[in-house]
């Protein structure tokens, strides 16, 4: 009996093409792969045994969609079968062009993807791959269930995560990546333990480079930054040697934003310098959080607070350019709070010193802030600001309110497609002004001395 339509369905594939090219290959029917390749498909259709053609392009966005059609396979079925396909091929399709809709609505109405969510998964993506370096220490512990659950990349995507710590760390590194496989996540596609940097960086998408060397007993802090800057030293050679060019790295190994110039410097030539960045993202929730406390607003009513310069104890945080939702108006920060000696003194130095005061009550540095503040980061790059919001991160500067040329700042970014902008525009008062040259002094002095500890000149 024939089939009464020009092209059924027996099989759908979304990204996985091995698994729905031998579904249809086991029902001997055609095939309809939708694929975020054209070589995908064409592999998908040739593994079906049934070559690429005819090929239909319905829509070159995103994943391009191909039917491959049996007419003689059609034309056999039953009624029964014919409808049920016919049922399952229209409903596949209207799955597929709501999805394309949601994507069409979120491109142009501002907001919509938190109003209209997906109501169904679209596809897992081919994972990407993860690195996240001293994953045997406090913050890599914490981080990395966050990393493989999907917190930082979403609940459709999958990751290889590749945990890097020192031979010495081998063990515990071993027991951490048997715990990730103990968590069986849906998201998490593999888990490699490793302590070389040709196996670490070998092909990576992100780097969390959160490794570094504790402050020993009479360290002096020159001394902490010379042993620390070589490390990025190495890894900036790796990243330029073995990762893929599009790599984005976070640095929060400490002197964050001196070691990410360094690694940045090393990479040079391989990996642009917009694809580094410290981590200041800890400094703005803590300032965020601090608003929140005294306005008597959730934080999530707090927006626009800014991280300048260093971090560090010279680090500005800053609120002038702050908005708090507050009895369902959009305030300013400022005069919500309308205390300026406040704001000027135990505000700032609160978040200043706020590692230093969990240091001494939990005898060990801030991790599951940090490791949460390093998830925001990333997903924030990944996904993008929302309108009319910025956050706090250190970036190479492009001369923006005076800050030297390359300099690692941190800086209120609004970021779009994956691409940071700095806020230009800002008005800076004179006691602002203050503070930000004391921050940028400070990090001209560790290029300085960092540059020393690598053999070079300050260029
Ligand atoms: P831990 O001492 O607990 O862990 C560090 C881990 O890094 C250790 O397992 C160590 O073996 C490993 N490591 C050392 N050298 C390495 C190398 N060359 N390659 C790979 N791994 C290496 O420190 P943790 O509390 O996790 O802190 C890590 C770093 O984050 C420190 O430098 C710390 O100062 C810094 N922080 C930065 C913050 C920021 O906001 N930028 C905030 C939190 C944190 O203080």
């Amino acid at each position: 009996m024939g089939l009464g339509v020009p092209c059924s369905v027996v099989a759908i594939g979304l990204d996985t093409t091995p698994e729905s090219s031998s579904l249809a290959n086991h029902r001997g029917g055609p095939l309809i792969v939708a694929q975020s390749c054209w070589c995908g498909s064409v592999v998908g259709c040739l593994l079906a045994g049934k070559g690429p053609s005819p090929l239909i392009v319905l829509w070159p966005f995103q994943r391009t969609i191909h039917f491959e059609v049996d007419r003689a396979f059609a034309n056999s079925m039953c009624p029964r079968q014919a409808a049920s396909y016919t049922i399952f091929m229209v409903s596949c399709l209207l799955r597929l062009y709501f999805w394309l809709f949601c994507k069409v609505i979120y491109t142009f109405v501002p907001f919509s993807k938190y109003i209209l969510p997906l109501p169904f998964p679209t596809t897992m993506s081919a994972p990407i791959r993860v690195l996240v370096t001293g994953a045997a220490g406090q913050i890599g512990y914490s981080i990395v269930l966050q990393i493989a659950k999907g917190d930082v990349f979403g609940p459709n995507q999958k990751v290889t995560l590749v945990l890097l710590d020192i031979p010495a760390f081998a063990t515990p590194l071993e027991g951490v990546k048997l715990e990730l496989i103990d968590c069986a996540l849906p998201t998490l596609a593999g888990v490699e333990a490793v302590t070389t940097e040709a196996e670490a960086f070998h092909d990576i998408d992100y780097a969390f480079l959160i490794g570094a060397m504790p402050r020993k007993e009479g360290m002096e802090r020159k001394d902490l930054l010379a042993a620390n800057v070589k490390i990025f030293k190495s890894q900036g050679l790796a990243l330029a040697k073995y990762a893929k060019p599009s790599v984005k790295i976070l640095v929060v190994g400490n002197p964050a934003n001196t070691n990410a110039l360094i690694a940045a410097k090393y990479a040079a030539g391989k990996v642009p310098l917009e694809n580094f960045s410290a981590m200041t993202r800890l400094d703005h929730n803590r300032a965020a959080a601090q608003v929140a406390l005294k306005v008597g607003v959730p934080v999530e009513n707090v927006k626009n607070v800014i991280i300048w310069g260093n971090h560090s104890s010279t680090q500005f945080p800053d609120v002038a350019h702050a908005k708090v939702l507050k009895n369902g108006q959009e305030v300013d920060a400022v005069g919500a709070i309308n205390d300026t000696a406040y704001l000027q003194g135990d505000f700032i130095s609160t978040v200043q010193k706020r590692g230093a005061v969990i240091i001494e009550k939990r005898k060990l540095s801030s991790a599951m802030s940090a490791a949460k503040a390093a998830v925001d980061h990333i997903r924030t790059w990944h996904v993008g600001t929302k309108p009319g919001e910025f956050v706090s991160m250190a970036v190479a500067s492009d001369g923006s309110y005076g800050i030297p040329k390359g300099l690692i700042f941190s800086f209120p970014v609004t970021i779009e497609n994956g691409k940071w902008s700095i806020v230009q525009g800002l008005k800076i008062d004179e006691f602002a002004q203050g503070k930000i040259n004391a921050t940028t002094k400070e990090l001209e002095d560790e290029r300085t001395d960092a540059l020393e500890a690598c053999g070079e000149s300050k260029q």
